[in-house]
């Protein structure tokens, strides 16, 4: 019902191969079904709950998955942000909300159970911070091990604490995170574990299904989707999933594909603005978002793909400019966020400024990790609690003079 297939010269490959790039040209490979064949029927996907596996037959696990119940994430209209720019049609899907609070659940439900459908025993990832949190969980889930790499003292704290509660292998790296994806994809390769990034193509598949969701959430398909960018999977996974929808004849048109990078590593942006064939990768990416400090990105040729064919667009915004839109999210609408994610949200409020966003749009911002991620930037932007003593009058007056 499916094979893999090459983004680039179209080489295809067995359902069980285990390949992470073309062996003929080496570009990136995707999961391809026949769709004349699949029968989804939209009567019973409506009959199953909101989650990643109301979409099963869009998937290519065929053996009981390995699942956390991930999905079915909320989809928040944010009425005050909107507002206050103009935009009544502003929504955020709140991939926090998943087991492991981020989106890279639905990615490792369906790349767990396939290292499991395809009989391997170890998996393994780079992560800056959020996949190594979901792999650890889920591996656990599934009784196996996991290694995961890290590049030091760049993790947000929450992230490292759930890779290590959960009993990955973790291993700091004194590099970054674009070195640590190259080490663990050689060591996957030369002694066999399975790599769970996004270069592995049916990780993938689980992440489109943040689009089917939104689409039925919203009851239409939203004339923008905009994601922070980092690896740029998930901007791929999505435009992916929608254009499996097209053909399937469930939806009329595709959303502009819009990918927002923070001004320290912003290589898909600039490839974008400058109408590059490919990206130039970013040395020495910076960022107060942790999880997308990366500067080569892997699927940077899907995601410039998913922007250029749909019409959509790239933005980048300042750490500034990133926090600031945390704080309204959290402040404004209740929506606690990691930085990241907090990216998408900023992103259009800047594209907005320079007239690439009209103000009748439908637009679904994805926000992708939960605030409790990383505290400790949080608490650098908050005054801290007053302490006073145990009294009802101290309590009183701190009252009064904290009453700003
Ligand atoms: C919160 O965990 O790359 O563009 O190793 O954690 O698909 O890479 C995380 C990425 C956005 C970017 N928001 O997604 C990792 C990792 C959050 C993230 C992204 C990430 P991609």
């Amino acid at each position: 019902m499916y094979r893999l297939v090459c983004v680039k010269c179209g080489a295809r490959y067995p359902p069980d191969a285990i390949l992470y790039n073309c062996s003929a040209c080496g570009h990136l490979l995707a999961v391809e079904y026949d769709l004349d064949k699949v029968s989804v029927d939209r009567a019973v996907w409506d009959s199953r709950p909101l989650s990643v596996w109301r979409y099963r037959e869009l998937l290519p696990v065929n053996i009981p998955p390995v699942t956390l119940q991930e999905g079915g994430t909320p989809l928040y209209h944010l009425k005050r942000i909107g507002e206050e720019l103009g935009l009544p049609h502003l929504y955020a899907k709140h991939e926090g909300m998943n087991p492991t609070g981020s989106f890279k659940d639905r990615g490792m439900t369906v790349g767990v159970s396939m290292a499991i459908q395809l009989g391997k025993t170890t998996v393994a990832c780079a992560s800056t911070g959020n996949t190594s949190a979901s792999l650890a969980a889920y591996a656990a889930r599934a009784g196996i091990p996991a290694v995961v790499l890290l590049p030091a003292g760049k993790v947000a704290l929450g992230k490292v604490a759930q890779a290590l509660m959960h009993g990955a292998r973790v291993i700091s790296i004194r590099g970054n995170f674009d070195q640590a994806l190259e080490m663990v994809h050689e060591l996957c390769l030369t002694h066999g574990l399975y790599l769970l990034n996004s270069v592995n193509p049916f990780r993938l598949e689980g992440q489109k299904t943040i689009g089917f969701e939104a689409i039925d959430q919203l009851g239409a398909v939203p004339d923008r989707i905009v994601l922070p960018v980092g690896n740029a999977g998930n901007i791929s996974a999505v435009h992916k999933g929608l254009k499996e929808l097209l053909a399937l004849g469930l939806i009329d048109r595709l959303p502009m594909m819009t990918g927002i990078q923070a001004a320290g590593s912003a290589p898909i942006y600039r490839a974008i603005c400058e109408d590059l064939p490919e990206v130039v990768p970013e040395l020495h990416p910076e960022t107060v978002a942790t999880a997308i400090r990366i500067g080569a990105p892997v699927n940077a040729e899907k995601a410039l793909t998913a922007i250029r064919e749909t019409g959509g667009t790239a933005g980048v915004v300042s750490d500034e400019e990133i926090l600031a839109m945390q704080k309204a999210l959290a402040r404004r609408e209740g929506i606690g966020v990691e930085p990241a994610s907090a990216a998408s949200v900023a992103g259009v409020k800047k594209l907005l400024e320079c007239g690439a966003i009209d103000r009748d749009e439908y637009i679904v911002c994805v926000v992708t990790g939960h605030l409790l991620k990383d505290p400790e930037t949080v608490i650098r932007q908050c005054e801290p609690p007053l302490e006073i003593n145990a009294d009802l009058p101290s309590l009183v007056s701190a009252l009064q003079s904290s009453s700003s």
